[in-house]
């Protein structure tokens, strides 16, 4: 150890360096997987994982030429496109989500910046699901001031907007805009005061370094991400990527291990790519601090594990889907919500 002092792993900084970040990365892996998990133990009940559900409220021909997505216009990936779908229909799918123990409900849309009159459709899902007592997530693309603080008005919880990779590697990967763009939103969904959920994708043919600039980004901006999640690229027919090589799957794991390390008071999201992944990768990155996933059967357009699988896998970890806050204020006001979802996750795990 030259640069780190691992007795102060756990305390929450903004300043990492590049050479500190690259150390933890070095260590041997069981020395960094007792720190993820010491750290994550300083500051979350270890047998808890949030639980989120995705929902794609728009889907496909989207300007972007993003080399992973299967929604880019510009790749024949085989996907329908669909219009914004209708209010009814969103809150359903939400109703749906929360029965099935989701306390997090993700909308996200393949916009490279949604327009106001879409923002205003879209502000009245968020309403919706807020009033079913989940917290609610939305991705939309970039954000204007002004657009942030319509969706904080509706009630939005959490915006996800990734900066996917460093900023050399995602050159490579988009062209149609910089990662100033991104910089930008998140600071524009900050200033409205919306929780912020920024991360990447790992196993695009980027480098250690990338990852480790990735996250020193992530750890050094103003305020952490209250959510990071950490994406294994699905590789999917017809984009750019789909014959990237795999990662070694260590790696992913170090890299949550390392989030976890540099933003200890952050949920790391266990995210795209679990469909691919044995039982016991997961509880590893479980170990190293992740503690939170997207739970369902589908991410947007991919496939996600089916819930009957995570249910299984919850239950011979002894893991319980953790509390939401929002369910908390809205439960206080409205006993009709006392038989929340978090008991309906919890029971389909105890069962
Ligand atoms: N269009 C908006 C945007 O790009 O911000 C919102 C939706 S976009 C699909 C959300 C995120 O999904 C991307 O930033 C990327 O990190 C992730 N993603 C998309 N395709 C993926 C893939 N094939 N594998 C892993 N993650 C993927
Ligand atoms: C994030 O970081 N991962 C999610 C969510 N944010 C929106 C999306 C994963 C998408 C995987 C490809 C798909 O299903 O289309
Ligand atoms: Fe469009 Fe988002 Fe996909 Fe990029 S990641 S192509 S912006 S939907």
């Amino acid at each position: 150890m030259t640069q780190v002092n691992t007795q102060m792993l756990g305390t929450v900084r903004n300043n990492w360096t590049l050479a500190e970040v690259r150390e933890l990365f070095a260590l041997p892996f069981a020395d960094l997987m007792y720190h993820a998990q010491r750290v994550h133990r300083q500051h979350f009940n270890p047998n808890e994982v949030q639980v989120s559900t995705l929902l794609s409220i728009k889907t496909g021909a989207c300007p972007e030429d993003c080399a992973y997505c299967p929604q880019s216009i510009r790749y024949d990936t085989g996907l329908e496109r669909e219009e914004l779908m209708a209010i009814d229909e969103v809150l359903e799918s939400a109703r749906a989500a929360k029965a099935k123990g989701a306390t997090r409900f993700c909308m996200g849309a393949a916009y490279r910046s949604p327009k106001d009159k879409q923002l205003k459709v879209i502000a009245e899902m968020v309403r919706g699901v807020r009033d079913l007592g989940m917290e609610t997530c939305a991705t939309l693309g970039m954000l204007t001031p002004n657009q942030a603080q319509t969706l904080k008005d509706a009630g939005l919880d959490y915006y996800n907007h990734n900066l996917d990779s460093s900023e050399s590697f995602y050159e490579k990967i988009i062209t149609t805009r910089t990662y100033q763009d991104r910089l930008d939103t998140l600071q524009n969904v900050r200033d409205a005061g919306i929780n912020v959920c920024c991360g990447g994708i790992l196993g695009m043919g980027e480098t250690d370094q990338d990852r480790a600039q990735l996250l020193q980004t992530l750890a050094t901006l103003p305020k952490h991400p209250e959510s990071v999640p950490i994406n294994q690229l699905v590789h999917v027919a017809g984009t750019p990527l789909k014959n990237a090589a795999p990662l070694d799957p260590f790696e992913f794991i170090r890299t949550i291990a390392v989030a976890r390390l540099l933003m200890p008071k952050s949920h790391v999201r266990l995210s795209a790519g679990r469909t691919d992944m044995s039982d016991e990768m997961q509880a590893l990155c479980f170990l190293a601090g992740a503690n939170s996933i997207f739970y369902g059967d589908k991410l947007l357009t991919t496939e996600n594990p089916e819930a009957d699988r995570d249910h299984a896998l919850f239950a011979k970890l002894g893991i319980t889907p953790e509390a939401s806050t929002v369910v908390a204020e809205v439960c206080e006001t409205d006993h009709a919500h006392e038989h929340s979802h978090v008991s309906a996750m919890s029971n389909a795990v105890a069962g």
